[in-house]
């Protein structure tokens, strides 16, 4: 049995995320590592005031056809979602569509402050944790956030419209990957066929 969920709260008491310690055991961990190491793992360029940069991390985004996704102006066409990814989104039961995956190679990748509002985009999300401890901060007002240590195996379900980041640290860290699972509008940047658009 997983452990109970822990509610996080900001200091006015509003719900930022909910806490399941443990949703995998080790074993449903380790099987899979090989699932992971496969995916086609891309590091891409964005621009920051007129600059191109590498983003701090790798990524691979996973989804159904049609699922689009487009954030910090690159526009993510899916890759195929492998099975065993696919019976962990059955298992969460909450509709999702499409995964982007993130992989933290040491402690100087990190994730900027966001918070997932691009319009093709559910604002509830759930973040499944894998290998290495790290804190991700949440926050709805500025001054006001909350740190949330998540271990290995841990699923965080993050409230809509909060704003949240992965910030860099000097400690060593073993390599950590995060798969977010989230619900996409199909068709919204190309018309197909799931969403009922064209011929
Ligand atoms: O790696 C994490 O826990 C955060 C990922 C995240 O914020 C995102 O993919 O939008």
């Amino acid at each position: 049995m997983p452990d109970p969920e822990q509610c996080i709260r900001d200091s006015r008491g509003r719900i930022l995320a909910r806490l399941c310690p443990n949703w995998l055991n080790l074993d449903e961990q380790q099987a899979l590592e090989p699932v992971l190491a496969a995916l086609p793992w891309q590091q891409p360029e964005v621009q920051i005031f007129g600059k191109s940069h590498p983003i701090p991390r790798q990524q691979c985004y996973l989804g159904q056809p049609g699922c689009d996704y487009r954030y910090s102006g690159l526009l993510l066409t899916p890759e195929p979602i492998p099975a065993a990814i696919d019976a962990l989104m059955a298992r969460l039961d909450g509709g999702f569509n499409a995964v982007l995956v993130n992989r933290y190679r040491d402690g100087r990748d990190r994730m900027g402050w966001h918070r997932d509002n691009e319009p093709e985009l559910a604002p509830d999300l759930a973040i499944l944790s894998l290998g290495g401890t790290r804190r991700l901060r949440l926050r709805f007002d500025p001054k006001d956030s909350q740190g949330v240590d998540l271990d290995s195996g841990s699923l965080l379900w993050l409230a809509p419209g909060v704003y949240h980041c992965l910030a860099p640290t000097a400690k060593p860290v073993p390599e950590r990957v995060s798969l977010t699972f989230r619900r996409i509008l199909p068709g919204f940047h190309r018309p197909c066929p799931a969403a009922g658009h064209g011929v």
